[in-house]
């Protein structure tokens, strides 16, 4: 049997995929929430409360937890671990744990150890809380790296402008907060690589994916970009673990996991980001094709053969598992507007995704119900070019889903348009009314994907890669096939050609 297992160690929970690359199927898949059944970390939607809406941090033992509680799952399950040939895992991208000298020796000792990762850690973490993704509050330290630096050699440089969720702009406060804390620290791991460690028993490398999505790596060269990083805090090239490709193996698995039923030493390739991870679970790391997740908000990514950074400042580029490199586009403003747009209707989802069709053309919307992060609003509020309380429930359902999708369209120019398949996933991926825009605006041929946890599935491929040899391109037929496809209506490219101009047009009125 050849399976290999993925973990994705997202904001909320911590989930598993087992493939079995000789059927073909996914052997398993196992799943923990962290609010519900770690209810000690007080944190239901995986972080902790706090009265200031800017901060966002999480206890890390509740990850190690959340590990070995899916992992007891697993064996619980009966199904043969010991079989498992390989294993790698996504992190939430972004997040930081911050760890003491001690780390090093208390990894290796886990196997001798007879209490649980949390508890054997307990002593080495130099930063009790970790900063992730939703964490905003560093803004006077983004405004501090721009004016070092520049916004347009930042972003030429790691692929990004200075961001607050992105991890330099978040050890740069931890350095002016507790200088005595950063002191006591011997290395910063993102989500990933600390996992990663804990598997291995070693402290693991980052992957240029989930690296990227620091400001700290030079995209150009793929090393640590020595000048910022002294920017951001005295000695931090030193805390910073080694950077490496996605393919590569961190280690062999800790004799800590035969509790769990696994083999010793079976290889652990370094983990990656969500979204990298994801961009192998929708079959879309080969270049040609792009993928629109379509949730709360909405996400728009792509590989990039070459590295070049978004012109307006707003896209990001990050490590492509699979070689070379890959965009990514946050669209606040995702399903979030599609439902108060539908409420205005006070149709039902159904109703309001079939009456699309019907509605009149022309009509466009700014869909910032909230800031909007592509194009950057700092604050809320919606534009449009016709009277929306006035307007028809068909006209609103056309009017949102043509102004998502040229929003999309407009803020992924960029990256070239030389993707002849565009991939959906996420919830929105079930309305037949959007995915129809989708296709004609974008002018190609648009693939649903049958994949509900694509990170996790990504994570498994990228270890049946790294420790097993098998091609990504042979393993995505298999894995990653369209459950559905619409064809792109050819006779409204012109329209569409128009409605886009029309939508640069209103959006920069709106500036
Ligand atoms: C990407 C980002 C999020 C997190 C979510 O830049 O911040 O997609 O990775 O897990």
């Amino acid at each position: 049997m050849n399976w290999y297992l993925g973990i994705d160690s997202s904001t909320q929970g911590v989930k598993a995929e087992i493939i079995d690359v000789d059927s073909g199927v996914i052997a398993g898949s196992f799943a923990v929430n962290f609010g519900s059944e770690l209810p000690q970390y007080n944190s239901p939607s995986g972080f902790l409360p706090c009265g200031d809406e800017l901060i966002r941090r999480a206890d890390p033992r509740m990850w190690l937890d959340g590990l070995e509680l899916l992992f007891a799952k697993m064996q619980k399950s009966g199904l043969p671990l010991g079989e498992i040939k390989g294993i790698s895992g996504s992190g939430q991208q972004h997040g930081s744990v911050y760890l003491n000298r001690e780390f090093f020796d208390a990894l290796a000792a886990l196997p001798a150890g007879k209490d649980s990762l949390a508890k054997q850690l307990d002593h080495t973490f130099s930063r009790r809380t970790s900063p992730i993704w939703m964490d905003k509050s560093t803004a006077a330290e983004c405004a501090e790296m721009t004016a070092e630096f520049g916004a347009d050699n930042l972003r030429n440089t790691t692929g990004s402008v200075a961001i607050e969720r992105f991890t330099a702009s978040q050890i740069r406060k931890f350095y002016h907060e507790d200088a005595a804390g950063y002191a006591n620290t011997a290395v910063i791991h993102l989500v990933s690589s600390f996992l990663c460690s804990v598997l291995c028993g070693k402290s693991a490398p980052i992957d240029y994916g989930d690296g990227a999505g620091m400001n700290l790596l030079n995209l150009n060269t793929l090393k640590w970009d020595e000048s910022i990083a002294e920017f951001i805090a005295p000695g931090l090239l030193d805390k910073l673990p080694e950077v490496t490709a996605s393919s590569a193996i961190a280690g062999g698995l800790s004799p800590y996991f035969e509790r769990y039923g696994f083999a010793e030493g079976i290889p652990v390739a370094v983990w990656s980001g969500d979204n990298p991870n994801s961009l192998v679970g929708m079959g879309a790391s080969l270049p040609g094709t792009a993928v629109a997740s379509l949730g709360t908000s909405d996400t728009f990514f792509a590989a990039m053969s070459q590295f070049k950074a978004d012109p307006d400042g707003y896209g990001h580029v990050f490590g492509n598992p699979g070689g070379g490199f890959m965009s990514l586009s946050c669209f606040t403003n995702g399903s979030l507007a599609r439902e108060k747009v539908r409420e205005m209707t006070g149709l039902n989802w159904p109703e309001f995704d079939s009456a699309a069709p019907r509605g009149a053309g022309g009509k466009l919307l700014l869909p910032y119900f909230e800031a909007e992060s592509t194009p950057l609003r700092l604050k809320s509020g919606v534009v449009s070019n016709f009277d929306m309380a006035s307007a028809a429930p068909e006209d609103l359902s056309r009017a949102i889903f043509e102004s998502q999708a040229l929003s999309m369209k407009l803020h992924s120019r960029w990256i070239g348009d030389d993707f002849r398949v565009l991939r959906l996933t996420g919830g929105a991926s079930r309305s037949v009314g959007f995915c129809q825009v989708l296709a004609d605006v974008f002018g190609v041929d648009t693939e649903v994907i049958g994949v509900s946890n694509s990170a996790g599935l990504g994570a498994a491929l990228r270890a049946a890669n790294a420790a097993g040899g098998y091609r990504f391109e042979d393993l995505y037929p298999v894995f990653c096939g369209a459950v559905k496809t619409y064809r792109a209506d050819k006779s409204k490219a012109e329209y569409y050609r128009k409605m886009l101009d029309a939508y640069a047009e209103l959006e920069e009125s709106s500036r």
